[in-house]
């Protein structure tokens, strides 16, 4: 019998993007700097082993802002959060380090703007997600949320000829398309962002992954269960070829089952994963025989972002 040739194809880009990479360091950073601990609302990013490995440094994540002890520092995640938030924090005199990404401010300032000339807001976005909790919040009166093509229909506005869609960053692109158009069609004159709003690192790992799975039976995604972007792969994978794909945050977590008959398996990653994750996957994989690694890239990023200023001003003065 001829051997079965079995092989691997990683996407590129994959993993950390630069607003997760600026969130995690911010993290690292302030323990480095302030000492242990460290209060960080809300996962600092949605992922478990970023969440894990930052405890064990002296990091202490907490639901909301009353659990940070008076005059603590506190970092906000890099999904962002609502005005309110900001207000608790003042009122606690906490000290505040805010790593929301810069993709993620934008849309806020788009809210803003967009609310103070009287537009209706509607934002397309996963419901409780923390962004949209974050973006809803700058505007709360004017925002109303479309969580996906089928829910257009319960939409009411106010004046159709003044209405405005914004998004989370972290959607599918086609779903999101294909809400756009939905909405459209029952408000054509609606109004779209002035520029992108889900981001840059959302989209080319949705490139990456529809180009690996068209050639794979198989799509493993390393990323956490609560991770939008993550999620989104999987989703995507299996519209674009692949037979099956599965999230998993480790790799003890794949089922050989999964791998019988076969040859191809695309790997990739969320935008908040690190890649020691993906080098786990793929030593699980070799040990299955898929022990051939080709990396498929589909778009160059260079994306860097500066560290938070209230940060950057204890780092030059330490
Ligand atoms: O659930 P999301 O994909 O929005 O977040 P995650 O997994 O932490 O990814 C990076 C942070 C994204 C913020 O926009
Ligand atoms: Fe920023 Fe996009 Fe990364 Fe979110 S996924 S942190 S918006 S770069």
């Amino acid at each position: 019998m001829v051997p079965m040739t079995r092989r691997v194809l990683l996407a590129k880009p994959r993993g950390y993007c630069a607003g997760v990479d600026r969130a995690v360091q911010t993290v690292e950073l302030a323990l480095e700097r302030y000492g242990a601990p460290i209060y960080v609302r809300k996962q600092i990013v949605h992922n478990v082993h970023v969440v894990k490995t930052l405890e064990e440094r002296g990091a202490i994540f907490v639901d909301e802002t009353e659990e940070v002890p008076e005059g603590a520092i506190v970092v906000f995640s890099a999904h962002g959060v609502a005005p309110v938030v900001h207000d608790e924090a003042a009122g606690l005199s906490l000290r505040t380090i805010d790593a929301t990404c810069p993709l993620v401010t934008k849309v806020h300032k788009e809210a803003r703007r967009f609310a103070s000339d009287d537009y209706d807001i509607l934002l397309i976005g996963h419901e409780g997600h923390e962004e949209v909790i974050g973006t809803s919040g700058e505007a709360p009166e004017h925002v109303q949320l479309v969580d996906g093509p089928d829910d257009v229909a319960n939409i009411t506005v106010r004046d159709p000829e003044k209405v405005v869609w914004l998004s989370q960053t972290t959607l599918s692109v086609d779903e999101t398309t294909a809400t756009v158009e939905a909405l459209r069609a029952r408000f054509p004159k609606l109004i779209d962002p002035p520029s992108d709003d889900i981001c840059y690192a959302t989209q080319n790992r949705q490139v990456a992954v529809k180009e690996i799975a068209a050639q794979s039976q198989l799509v493993i995604v390393v990323g956490s269960e609560n991770s939008s972007n993550s999620k989104r792969l999987v989703e995507v994978a299996k519209d674009h070829g692949a037979d099956a794909s599965y999230l998993v945050d480790y790799a003890d977590q794949i089922d050989p089952a999964w791998l019988e008959g076969v040859t191809t398996v695309g790997v990739t990653s969320g935008a908040s994963v690190p890649e020691e994750l993906v080098d786990g996957v793929l030593e699980r994989l070799a040990a299955h025989g898929f022990d051939m690694v080709e990396e498929v890239e589909s778009v160059r990023e260079r994306m860097v972002f500066a560290l938070p200023h209230e940060l950057r001003r204890d780092l030059r003065s330490a």
